[in-house]
């Protein structure tokens, strides 16, 4: 309750965003090193946005033989919950075989997609499944979609895929859930829309057959995923009735991926929208009661 209050009070003030503004947007004493080796450069979707070398995902069986993707372990262990996360970029033609690679080695179950394959024409991310009913074959899985269920009002896309293993021909589902409402850079439509799709991430990840990490990306892998990122962290903590530090938050979330959430307007809006599920749980309290 205290950290509500002083959150809405940081929010009116403007002192929330002031002190957003001071944190470290990459560690300084973090290094990138994997992310500017020639052979890597082309494997990153965007030049200036390289994952740690200390938390990324090194793959184990790559299908080239190079361990590299761009993609960070994130675990938010702030008020009292622990939650997994693989961060990474929206994969890109030449990295969907190291995607679901990935995907295979670190057991994954579930997918969030927190953007569009394109926007204003230009590209954000590569279609990494096959259309519904078909298959695509990669190195050393296959995929097929099973399920598509598009909702194009809602801005919410749901989909199963099964993924087998060629090798031992295990075959496991995956659920994939993606968020369309949202442009990068930019902000969600609503706090409203948007807390239900971060409902919705939380109920697939109860329902998960695995507690691996769940797999978050947009199309640089930074703004939209550490909003949807800190979003969930905090309505988690809310739920145990734990103190919500955004900014504690952010700060965990940086230095295991840098420039996690964008820019302050996408950091008002999760602070927002945190704020606005916190009161709409207090009103249904007092109801209730
Ligand atoms: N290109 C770096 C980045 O955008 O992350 C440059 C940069 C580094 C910017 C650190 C801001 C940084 O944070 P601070 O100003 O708190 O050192
Ligand atoms: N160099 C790109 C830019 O600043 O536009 C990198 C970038 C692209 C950064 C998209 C963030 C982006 O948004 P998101 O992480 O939400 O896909």
């Amino acid at each position: 309750r205290k950290s509500m209050q002083t959150l809405a009070e940081g929010l009116a003030s403007g002192a929330l965003l002031a002190r957003y503004e001071t944190l470290y947007r990459k560690h300084p004493d973090m290094p990138c090193d994997e992310a500017m080796k020639a052979q890597n450069l082309p494997k990153n979707r965007y030049r200036d946005i390289s994952p740690y070398d200390s938390t990324r995902v090194v793959l184990l069986n790559a299908p080239g033989g190079n361990d590299y993707i761009n993609a960070n372990y994130v675990t938010m262990c702030e008020g009292g919950i622990s939650n997994r996360y693989i961060a990474t970029q929206g994969p890109l033609p030449n990295t969907v075989d190291d995607f679901w690679q990935m995907i295979l080695e670190q057991d994954c179950d579930l997918i969030v997609m927190v953007t569009t394959l394109s926007e204003r024409g230009r590209p954000k991310c590569h279609k990494y499944w096959p259309d519904l009913g078909e298959e695509m074959a990669l190195h050393n899985v296959l995929v097929k979609t099973e399920t598509e269920e598009l909702d194009e009002t809602g801005g919410v896309h749901f989909r199963e895929f099964i993924l087998v293993d060629v090798q031992t021909c295990d075959q496991r589902r995956i659920r994939h859930l993606q968020y369309t409402a949202w442009p990068d850079h930019g902000v969600p439509d609503s706090p409203a829309a948007f807390l239900q799709f971060v409902e919705r991430v939380r109920e697939a990840r109860r329902t998960g057959a695995s507690d691996a990490p769940l797999v978050v990306h947009c199309s640089a892998g930074i703004g939209r995923t550490g909003v949807l990122v800190l979003a969930e962290t905090a309505l988690c903590a809310i739920e145990r009735g734990r103190p919500v530090r955004p900014l504690e938050m952010v700060r965990s979330m940086r230095r295991q991926r840098a420039m996690m959430i964008q820019n302050a307007s996408q950091y008002r809006f999760v602070c927002e929208s945190v704020h606005a599920a916190y009161t709409k749980i207090i009103a249904e309290e007092e109801e209730g009661t």
